[in-house]
């Protein structure tokens, strides 16, 4: 799980919990530092920020934690947990946050490192949730995070820093000192664990006759024991990996490939009968620096050859290793830019710069060599709302079929929200891709509660919640359509199942959570799933 959101259900139901002491809530952390010790906390930094208990700026009691002499982001305190954390465990997270210096608001994280038991593999570093605070006064933050169940995992770090930046973009306002007082640490009783509904219609079996519905998941998510992997196999026929199938993780190092999360995702799928996309083979973000480093010189910038034999030798070493068995790749993923053409090194593509425009045909042309028979997209975001990337993504394509460029299918992802872009405008789009005579799949649905990045924080309300689930049937209703037509491949996939479990938490706005999907974080069907399996069980859907 990328990232976990506080669900208020849960407070309440551990607030309740507590009081009627009926279930077994067990604090591992309670650290108010009136005591004069550190109670395990202890600088990330090795040492080159510093931590001491204060008596002049505290939240409740005598003292404080202060964090000071930071030089980066992520220099903060950070707790153990090794010996405490089991598989599925679900903790719930508070503290109290105080700084003085910066802006008026500041943003902090909440993040939790992993170690392996293969010593030889990198450090894993997983920022949990992000939160506002107020200069000059205590805030609370709160939130829970589910362990993994990954067999590999070693040791696990709890820690707060700050947003995370380059070492060398780090400005004044990230090095502030903070304090952070009243943290509890508690492992929730496995009865409050959510659960998946087991007696409401699958999913998939709804539409069936259109076309298979898929998922965005973690490697951490497809357990079989776990209740978010019977949610899954309950409602989803195609899997695709969120993060664990791009370059910064499948190749970390040139030559050395690490399949294990990847194919964690693959094993559940094909063990489930469930089909699969890879995404990305081509993509601007979430690669390793030595991609782009000249080997002898990593100082400099690769050459045009060198990059070209890279890019080779990774989709076909991906794809002959998943012949016939991964059915469906992002070949490219966003070529485009957001203001005219194709996406250049200002927009943080280097392929254009290195490579020229011919990076995209050639990569569809290695792919089809590794794999006659995948399916392969061009994928990209916001084409139906926005009508000069639309008709650019039209000329490409156009232009690749006329040069025989072997592209099956253009991938909408569509991370919209719950006002734009309208029914009509996806509609047209599909219709006009499909007119080029390739399919147009549906790659990454999910559909923001929020219309803009300035809108604040507020409560998935049951009005909001209606309005999505109108809009999921409505655009649904277009998908049924456009398959009857022949225009929509046969896939559509979510971009997760489970609201705590979205991109969206956190972002565009540190602290913000949304609910973008089917289910909630108590893995509780939502109107929007209704809407689509049926309407009549939604009072008030149209
Ligand atoms: O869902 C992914 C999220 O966990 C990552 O933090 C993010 C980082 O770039 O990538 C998300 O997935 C993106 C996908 O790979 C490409 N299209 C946009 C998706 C949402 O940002």
């Amino acid at each position: 799980m990328k990232k976990t959101v506080f669900a208020a259900a849960v407070f309440f139901a551990v607030s309740f919990a507590l009081n009627a002491q009926s279930y077994n809530n067990i604090t591992i952390v309670d650290s108010n530092f009136e005591n004069g010790n550190m109670d395990g906390w202890a600088p990330r930094g090795d040492k080159q920020e510093k931590l001491e208990i204060v008596t002049d700026i505290k939240h409740g009691g005598a003292s404080s934690l202060h964090v000071f002499n930071r030089s980066y982001t992520w220099h903060g305190p950070i707790h153990s947990l090794t010996d405490n954390a089991v598989a599925d465990d679900i903790y719930s997270i508070s503290a109290w946050i105080y700084f003085k210096d910066g802006p008026a608001t500041g943003a902090f994280t909440f993040s939790v490192e992993k170690s392996f038991k293969d010593t030889k593999k990198d450090h894993t570093y997983q920022n949990v949730t992000s939160f506002q605070a107020k200069k000059g006064e205590w805030t609370e933050f709160k939130t829970e995070y589910t362990v993994g169940a990954d067999p590999t995992q070693a040791g696990i770090w709890m820690y707060f820093e700050l947003p995370y930046k380059e070492d060398n973009l780090v400005t004044p306002n990230d090095k502030i000192d903070f304090w952070i007082d009243d943290i509890k640490i508690v492992k929730l009783d496995p009865a409050l664990r959510p659960k998946a509904e087991v007696t409401i219609p699958n999913l998939s079996e709804k539409w069936q006759n259109y076309f298979d519905i898929g998922t965005a998941v973690s490697a951490d998510e497809v357990n079989f024991s776990s209740q978010q992997a019977q949610l899954l196999m309950k409602h989803f026929t195609v899997l695709v990996a969120g993060n664990d199938m791009k370059m910064e993780t499948v190749q970390p190092k040139e030559g050395a490939f690490d399949w294990a999360p990847a194919e964690r995702i693959i094993d559940f799928a094909e063990m489930t009968g469930m089909r699969l996309r890879w995404h990305p083979l081509v993509w601007h973000s979430q690669n390793p620096a030595w991609l782009f480093q000249d080997k002898a010189n990593p100082a400099r910038a690769v050459s045009k050859d060198a990059l070209n034999q890279r890019l080779k030798t990774y989709i076909q070493t991906i794809m002959r290793r998943y012949r016939n068995r991964i059915e469906s790749y992002d070949v490219v993923n966003e070529p485009l830019s957001d203001t005219a053409g194709l996406r250049k090194g200002s927009e943080g593509s280097k392929y254009y710069d290195i490579l020229g425009q011919e990076y995209i045909d050639n990569a569809f042309r290695w792919a089809r060599e590794a794999d006659p028979n995948a399916q392969l997209v061009i994928n990209e975001y916001g084409l139906e709302g926005d009508a000069r990337k639309r008709q650019e993504m039209y000329n490409l394509v156009k232009g690749m079929k006329e040069r025989k460029v072997p592209v099956d299918a253009v991938g909408l992802q569509m991370h919209i929200d719950i006002r734009t872009p309208s029914v009509q405008q996806i509609r047209e789009t599909i219709e006009l891709f499909a007119s080029l005579g390739v399919k147009v799949l549906i790659t990454e649905m999910d559909m923001s509660i929020y219309t803009g990045n300035s809108e604040a924080k507020k409560p998935a309300s049951a009005a909001i919640l209606l309005e999505q689930a109108q809009r999921y049937k409505d655009i649904f209703a277009v998908f049924r359509e456009q398959s009857q037509k022949g225009n929509l491949g046969d896939m559509v996939v979510i971009w997760g199942a489970s609201d705590n479990t979205s991109w969206k938490n956190d972002f565009p706005v540190p602290g913000r959570t949304d609910a973008p999907l089917l289910f909630d974080g108590r893995l509780q069907s939502k109107p929007a799933f209704w809407g689509l399996v049926d309407p009549s069980k939604v009072k008030g859907l149209k």
